[in-house]
């Protein structure tokens, strides 16, 4: 059984030849900017501040890397979809995404957040097909179903299938359902 609760930041780095050295397992988390890839970590961990959230997308800019349990890293990554002063920050995120996919040879699992209210974009669908592609496990899991109904999770349900994601790659996940996560907790310890 792995312990959440026992997290620690490690460190920030923008490049992945600068990543911690040793070697645990990685499970990267991928998103657009907003998504809740920070938060997720947080109510995985029952940790508040752990990682740095944000109601302003944009936030997380670096790769950080999370230890748990002295087992393996969760990896928030900056999220994608959000331009800021003229700066094209999806060329920045493109570039640091490919570094980090070519060269993570402890990359285990990479959790695709999509925002329960949202549809894939572009960018997501670009990351599915690349894992898939490359036959790196990966979970769709949609967050915030604190912020919609029955009616709009079944909409959801049906714009995955047709996207072709498959429903046994699919959770859940809400901040203020901590219950939510327990299933993610036990697809993370089996992937690892
Ligand atoms: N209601 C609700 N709000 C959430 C949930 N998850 C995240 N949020 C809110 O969504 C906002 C963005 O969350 P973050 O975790 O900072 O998002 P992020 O994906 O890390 O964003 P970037 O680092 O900018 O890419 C914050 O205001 C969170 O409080 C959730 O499950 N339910
Ligand atoms: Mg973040």
């Amino acid at each position: 059984m792995i312990d959440f609760k026992n997290a620690t930041f490690i460190k920030s780095t923008p490049n992945i030849s600068e990543a911690p050295k040793e070697g645990y397992p990685e499970v990267l988390i991928v998103g657009k900017s907003n998504v809740g890839k920070s938060t997720l970590i947080n109510s995985l961990c029952t940790k508040k501040r752990l990682a740095f959230t944000s109601s302003k997308p944009g936030h997380t800019k670096l790769l950080n890397y999370y230890l748990i349990d002295n087992k393996f890293y969760l990896v928030d990554a900056p999220g994608y979809g959000y331009a800021t002063g003229g700066v094209d920050l999806d060329a920045l995120f493109g570039e640091m995404m490919e570094n980090y996919f070519s060269n993570a040879k402890h990359l285990k699992l990479v959790l695709i957040l999509l925002d329960s209210r949202r549809k894939l974009g572009v960018n997501d669908l670009e990351i599915i097909d690349y894992v898939k592609a490359n036959n790196i496990p990966y979970y769709l899991i949609v967050t915030k179903t604190d912020k919609v109904n029955q009616k709009e999770k079944s909409q959801l349900l049906k714009h995955l299938k047709e996207e072709n994601i498959d429903a046994n790659n699919v959770y859940y996940s809400s901040s203020l359902q901590l219950r939510s996560l327990e299933a993610i907790k036990r697809a993370i310890e089996k992937a690892l």
